[in-house]
């Protein structure tokens, strides 16, 4: 309110410079060029920080019949405000990061018509250019019985894993394991623990434990949500050397034929993926000065 109070003292400047109040570029040359002569040259630097809050325009122009009528009605135009092609552009920018712009699917596989409790490995439908990634594999889990249609898993409690790794040069960051859909049976496994490795053998967690869910069926499943990858430095940046084991270990049932799946979410498309982005690995350069004088680059302005 005190930056309000200012604003409003400055009410014959305000008519002036309220359609450009919101430019520091244009408030800083004003103060640069009011230093040379302007009576009011003590006022500018004030001016020119207030006046970069558009909160403190809004309130002013309700204490202020000074404010000119056209710039008022402007200013309070939320359409007008937010369609200035710079605020466009950064609103874009931020919708853009919010939703994790840039990232596609790394390895995805489709469960339809899948039956037996699928391959090992069951190689995936969709792998990104420029990564390599092996299959669904089951370690401890059996495949006994009758087998649900369109679901990849086994039985009892084991584990299942996959890799990913980017291909020489190449650099692989990952984002997620998108939202997946699971299915068990009544004495099947009831608890999971994603988990990856970088060397195949020692594993980190990934979150908490997930209790799966008591759907039985295939229709509806239990559905999961997202497991954000992003914030895991050590999955981001990834060269070619380093390959990434995915891992989830099952637990908690109550018989060696309790089945265990990942669901078939739609007919048509991946049900399970990873995503995440995959960019050209910086490349050393093949020639380079063997000296470089600050002299030369000096000189070579000036001139
Ligand atoms: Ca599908």
């Amino acid at each position: 309110m005190k930056r309000c109070a200012l604003v409003s003292r400055e009410g014959a400047k305000a008519r002036r410079g309220f359609l450009v109040s919101l430019s520091p570029i244009y408030h800083l040359l004003s103060a640069a060029r009011s230093a040379l002569g302007s009576r009011e040259a003590a006022k500018a630097p004030r001016g020119s920080l207030v006046s970069l809050s558009p909160i403190c325009y809004f309130l002013s122009a309700f204490r202020s019949r000074r404010l000119p009528a056209a710039g008022y009605r402007n200013f309070l135009n939320p359409i007008s405000y937010l369609l200035t092609p710079a605020r466009l552009g950064l609103l874009a920018l931020t919708v853009l990061a919010a939703t994790g712009w840039g990232q596609s699917t790394i390895v995805g596989w489709d469960f339809n018509g899948l039956s037996n409790y699928g391959s090992s490995p069951q190689a995936p439908g969709t792998t990104a250019a420029n990564v390599t990634a092996t299959g669904l594999a089951r370690s401890g889990l059996g495949t006994g019985g009758t087998a649900a249609s369109n679901a990849w898993g086994g039985t009892g409690n084991g584990s299942a894993s996959f890799t990913v790794k980017a291909n020489t040069g190449y650099t692989l960051s990952l984002t997620q394991i998108s939202a997946y859909n699971v299915r068990r049976s009544s004495s099947g496994a009831t608890t999971g623990q994603w988990a990856y490795s970088l060397d195949g053998s020692a594993f980190v967690n990934i979150g908490s434990a997930i209790a799966w869910g008591n759907v039985t069926s295939g229709t509806g499943g239990n559905p999961q949500t997202d497991i954000s990858l992003s914030g895991i430095s050590a999955l981001q940046n990834l060269s070619s050397t380093t390959t990434v084991t995915f891992r989830v270990t099952l637990t908690g049932a109550s018989s060696g034929s309790g089945t265990w799946y990942l669901n078939n979410l739609s007919t048509a498309g991946d049900d399970f993926v990873v995503t995440g982005t995959v960019t050209a690995a910086a490349t050393a350069p093949s020639t380079q000065a063997t000296s470089f004088t600050s002299s030369s680059v000096t000189s070579s302005f000036l001139s």
